[in-house]
């Protein structure tokens, strides 16, 4: 596809991004979302931040625990600093023109884009053919999310940049066939980590540094849960999967140490500072002294983030009277959107 539709589109700069509510959130999700969206407050005027329980649908989940694991991220993105006077916050299911518009861009996503995403591929496995259509259709859902607020730029881990590209391939075809050039803008993905480190944009898995954090790997000792206590992430820590040899003196000498290079870059984006400084303090030195003090970054920036969400999971009237007010908003910007859209794809009226 070509790049001409973002060269035409003329709407406002836009911000929007998603959190799925399947578990609890972890180091990965912050440092690749949270962190992101409350930067980008200060930079964009307006923000849209959603808990995407549809998304989480698409797995099993027991009905009993989604609106509070819904409450519980939405108290995070509090927690992390995302202020709901600046930014719009709100749970996806209630703003319905997310489902009206994946229907419409099913119908312009060709089959063959969406078997190519890899997300499907290692979620499924060899069990394909068990897996919903819902699974399948995620990624439409996901630029539906965001094109229905005409988003121009979209803050996520390296992880989705292969949806990004589907968004814009969804957004061009559909400006193309249905003669409405720049209708939709090509959204842009700001991947990198902090001060456009990449370190912070994927965070690994503690146990195995070829695979992302995760919160659907079975084990819990592979990630730092957002509410975990001081003990649960010295411990996780402790056992982290490292080399014997002392830590490099320079970025280059992290080649060929994949879980030397994760833990390295975990305290970078964390303490925001790159990774060359980090090594410049502790080049030289072995896990046994890099360990604690990453531990300790990590209880000292966390621990607060933990406290501050037990407080506003105790107070779920306020959360929700937050959450109501960011669907209508969202909607009051989706909704015109949509109407353009209906209008452009000629329907009844
Ligand atoms: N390991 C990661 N490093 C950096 N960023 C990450 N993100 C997820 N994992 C990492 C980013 O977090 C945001 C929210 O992700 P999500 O909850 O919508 O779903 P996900 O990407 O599928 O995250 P998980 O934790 O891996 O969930 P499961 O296990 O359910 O699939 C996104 O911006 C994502 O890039």
């Amino acid at each position: 596809m070509t790049n001409e539709g973002a060269v035409t589109y003329k709407g406002p700069e836009r911000v929007f991004s998603g959190v799925q509510p399947t578990n609890g959130l972890h180091l990965g999700n912050y440092l690749g979302a949270l962190v992101k969206f409350v930067a980008l407050q200060e930079r964009f005027k307006e923000c849209i931040y959603c808990v995407v329980d549809l998304h989480a649908i698409t797995a099993d989940l027991d009905p009993k625990l989604l609106a509070g694991n819904t409450r519980e991220v939405a108290a995070a993105f509090l927690a992390a600093g995302v202020d709901p006077t600046k930014s719009i916050i709100f749970v996806q299911s209630a703003v319905r023109q997310h489902t009206e518009l994946t229907w419409i861009f099913n119908c312009v996503a060709r089959m063959g884009w969406v078997q190519r995403m890899t997300q499907f591929k290692d979620k499924a496995g060899k069990h394909a053919e068990r897996m919903s259509v819902g699974l399948f259709d995620y990624p439409v859902l996901m630029a539906a999310d965001i094109l229905a607020y005409k988003a121009t730029h979209v803050p996520v881990g390296e992880d989705q940049t292969q949806h990004l590209e589907l968004t814009r391939d969804i957004a061009q075809k559909f400006n193309n066939d249905f003669g409405a050039p720049g209708f939709f803008p090509l959204p842009e993905g700001l991947i990198q980590g902090p001060e456009n480190e990449k370190y912070g944009a994927r965070i690994m898995s503690l146990r195995d540094a070829s695979k992302k954090m995760s919160k659907s790997d079975p084990s819990d000792q592979t990630r730092i849960n957002l509410s975990d206590d001081a003990d649960a992430i010295a411990h996780k820590i402790k056992k982290a999967t490292t080399d014997p040899n002392p830590l490099p003196e320079t970025v280059e000498g992290l080649a060929g140490r994949a879980e030397a290079e994760n833990l390295v870059g975990i305290y970078a984006a964390v303490a925001g500072v790159s990774a060359a400084d980090v090594l410049k303090e502790f080049g030289g030195k072995g896990f046994g002294t890099f360990k604690p003090a990453l531990a300790d970054l990590l209880v000292t920036k966390l621990g607060p983030i933990a406290g501050e969400m037990r407080r506003l999971m105790a107070d779920p009237g306020s959360l929700d009277g937050i959450l109501r007010q960011g669907a209508a908003r969202a909607a009051a910007i989706a909704e015109p959107v949509l109407d353009d859209v209906r209008k452009i794809v000629g329907f009844w009226r």
